[in-house]
């Protein structure tokens, strides 16, 4: 289903990917941090049994090489994973987990993180159980030399994608030990999932699976609830698969956003063109219709070069990267998810098949310092409510300019996008609301000179706090003050100086009113 089972009490309408976490961390995040903060849901890392690969050494991606369904990853074991589910259920924060259920490893023979053993060359899986019979035959392959050709269907769908064996999901046995994963985490009570590599699958084998599992748990959700649904798709406009064909069991990952808007934030084009992106008029941008996408800026593939490249902004372009972000997060298009990575050293260089890429996309998540190699380590607050970078963890989501812009977004609600202004070039300004009724305007000054505007916002008078520049804390804002005039009107003087804490932005919403 499109919709992301929100807990009741206050409007949530934005998830975070906290990428490679431990589950003992995330329901601490949970508790600490994203319930109070408003945050609808949570992404997990795949929570099954996965490889342990040493070539490379623990590479995040050895996650996405299933060994069975049994809950014992390098984010925790099972009694850490219920743990979490329930803290963060109880915080209001629902947890949609990565489901890797296209393929199984391809790690030739070993010991997955749970202790059990398999061999990828014969395609046997005690674990699950898995053997032969329940993968895709090789010979229904129909790619030449077993190479995934996107602009063929049946050999995406039905062929190996980078060697991993691929499952037969529409098979009895298969269907029923995919099932009973979907169910076991459903009854822990996981609120949604997001189907790993959708574009490998035929829409009808995922519809009859997905249309199986059972209604999600009753100690947080309705009677008869059903889990959300969102398919990682990456659409690309010359590939005869498209993500409107994964529209009927959910939402679809929308790439084309991210790509659309760090291309615009980095001058590609103009931020003014942005005013019909992704409203349905025109082409829509080549994008899904917005009530059944997720949107994003980067994600854990594309911000290290896998999986669907383009000039993705990532946290290592902090001032851009907050542009984009806060764009996101006030545009009505998607349900929109925040990501939250680690820190790596980048190495680029020319790989075996001399290709020019960074040799380290595949390094995993922060270490912990005395522990076995593998072992990740904890994420440390400091004072100033930032994760500490020594460890490692970037935590985006900590970032005030993306946390306040969450609560921006649920301020908005279904609002529409009124009162936009721009300058023609890279100067934009819009509300959410009606026209003259808004509860949150929003500023961006993506140019090299001052912006210095009186707008119409369509907010009540009064004086706000920039949840860009501060917080409203007891009453009083940490930030600037921006006072909007019985005609709605208020000035938006937003400097050019780069620097970090000067954001080119100004964001205001009523719940933020002094
Ligand atoms: C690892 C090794 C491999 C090895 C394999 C098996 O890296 O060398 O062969 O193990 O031993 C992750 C990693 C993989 C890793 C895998 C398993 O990214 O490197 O392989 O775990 O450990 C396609 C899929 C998409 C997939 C993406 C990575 O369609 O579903 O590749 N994403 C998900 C996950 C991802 C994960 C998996 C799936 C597997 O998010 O983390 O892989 O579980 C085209 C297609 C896309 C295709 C890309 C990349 O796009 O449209 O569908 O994504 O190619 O192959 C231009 C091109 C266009 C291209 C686009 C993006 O626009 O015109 O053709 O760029 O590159």
């Amino acid at each position: 289903q499109y919709d992301p089972n929100i807990a009741h009490g206050r409007p949530r309408s934005a998830y975070v990917h906290l990428f490679e976490w431990k589950w003992t961390d995330i329901a601490l995040e949970c508790e600490r941090f994203l319930g109070p903060k408003g945050f609808a849901a949570v992404q997990v890392s795949p929570p099954n049994e996965h490889a342990v690969i040493t070539n490379p050494l623990y590479p995040w991606w050895q996650r996405y090489q299933p060994v069975s369904y049994k809950l014992v990853s390098r984010s925790g074991n099972e009694t850490e994973f219920i743990d979490m589910v329930t803290r963060c259920n109880n915080a209001g924060v629902r947890i949609y987990v990565d489901a890797i259920i296209n393929h199984m490893s391809a790690a030739g023979m070993g010991v997955g993180s749970a202790g059990s053993s398999f061999n990828s060359n014969e395609k046997d899986f005690p674990g699950v159980p898995y053997g032969p019979r329940d993968f895709t035959d090789d010979w229904e392959c129909t790619c030449k030399d077993g190479k995934i050709d996107y602009s063929v269907p049946a050999c995406v769908r039905n062929c190996r994608l980078s060697g991993l064996p691929d499952l037969a999901i529409y098979k009895f046995h298969t269907r029923v030990m995919l099932r009973n994963y979907f169910n076991k985490l459903v009854q822990i009570g996981v609120a949604g999932f997001r189907v790993d590599a959708a574009k490998h699958m035929w829409p009808i084998h995922l519809n009859q699976l997905l249309a199986s599992v059972n209604n999600l748990n009753t100690q947080w959700f309705p009677q008869n609830s059903r889990p959300f649904i969102y398919s990682e798709v990456i659409n690309q406009p010359n590939e005869p698969i498209t993500a409107s064909e994964y529209t009927d069991s959910g939402r679809v990952t929308e790439f084309g956003y991210g790509k659309a808007l760090s291309h615009a934030v980095l001058k590609g084009q103009a931020l003014a063109n942005l005013r019909t992106f992704g409203d349905g008029t025109g082409d829509n941008w080549k994008m899904i219709n917005g009530a059944v996408a997720v949107s994003f800026v980067d994600n854990h593939d594309n911000q290290r070069g896998h999986g669907g490249g383009g000039n993705i902004l990532t946290f290592r372009q902090p001032r851009e990267y907050k542009i984009a972000n806060a764009f996101m997060l006030a545009h009505k298009y998607g349900f929109p998810q925040v990501m939250s990575s680690y820190n790596w050293q980048q190495n680029y260089g020319f790989d075996s098949e001399g290709v020019w890429k960074d040799l380290n996309d595949f390094i995993g998540p922060p270490h912990a310092a005395g522990s076995p190699p593998g072992t990740t380590a904890s994420v440390v607050i400091t004072a100033d409510g930032s994760c500490d970078r020594r460890v490692g963890w970037i935590c985006e989501h900590r970032w005030r300019q993306i946390t306040n812009m969450v609560e921006f977004r649920n301020v908005a609600g279904s609002g529409d996008q009124v009162h936009w202004w721009d300058n023609g070039i890279n100067k934009i300004a819009f509300g959410r609301g009606a026209v003259g009724a808004t509860t949150a305007f929003i500023a961006i000054n993506n140019e090299d000179n001052r912006m210095n505007e009186w707008l119409v916002t369509g907010l009540p008078a009064g004086i706000y706090c920039d949840v860009i520049s501060g917080n409203l804390v007891n009453g009083d804002c940490t930030g600037r003050r921006i006072q909007v005039f019985q005609d709605t009107k208020a000035l938006f003087d937003i400097s050019n100086i780069y620097s970090d804490n000067n954001d080119p932005i100004i964001a205001i919403h009523v719940n933020a009113k002094l």
